[in-house]
């Protein structure tokens, strides 16, 4: 009986632990220009993950040069930065289960003209230097872009209430 209700406990709490799991998602300058804020957080509140942090900044070209340092050797990187810090942007990080891989999946191939139908990226946008919104690739590299554009506090603990609707366990 201890048994049973030792394993059950332990599949709950590993299957809440994934829940937990972290992305860093941003909406470009691009994205905030063409009036598409609404429509890209609509499209992961839809899908079921939870918002834990967002804010509306203007971004240095210091930071953007962290953010995108293992890019820095490319021949786009000048321009890269040079676009992302033409205007305010909307960096968010969102919770949920497998949330850096769906989030990926959500937004789209990297290069618009690649992306699918349906995605984020496949329906608002259509050249790669312009493709509106950010999704980390791992978790470990989401880990080092919430640290790098979050403060501990800004990254806020909650229950959604419809969690229960979103998730079996
Ligand atoms: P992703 O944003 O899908 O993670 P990435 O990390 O390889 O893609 O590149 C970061 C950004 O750099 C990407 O969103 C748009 C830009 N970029 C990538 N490849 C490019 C290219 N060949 N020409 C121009 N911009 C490019
Ligand atoms: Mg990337």
């Amino acid at each position: 009986m201890i048994c049973t209700l030792l394993a059950f406990y332990s599949l709950f709490s590993r299957s809440m632990a994934e829940a937990r799991e972290r992305t860093f998602i941003m909406i470009k300058p691009d994205g905030v220009q063409r009036g598409l804020v609404g429509k890209i957080i609509k499209r992961f509140e839809q899908k079921g993950f939870k918002l834990v942090a967002l804010k509306f900044m203007w971004p240095s070209e210091e930071l953007l040069k962290k953010h995108y340092a293992d890019l820095a050797g490319k021949p786009f990187f000048p321009g890269l930065v040079k676009y992302m810090s033409s205007g305010p942007v909307v960096p968010m990080v969102w919770e949920g289960l497998n949330v850096v891989k769906t989030g990926r999946v959500l937004l789209g191939a990297t290069n618009p003209a690649d992306s699918a139908p349906g995605t984020i990226r496949g329906d608002l946008c259509i050249q790669v230097g312009r493709n509106i919104c950010h999704g980390s690739d791992a978790v470990e590299s989401a880990k080092k872009e919430i640290d790098l554009w979050f403060t501990e506090k800004e990254v806020v603990s909650w229950q959604q209430a419809n969690n229960a609707w979103v998730y079996e366990d």
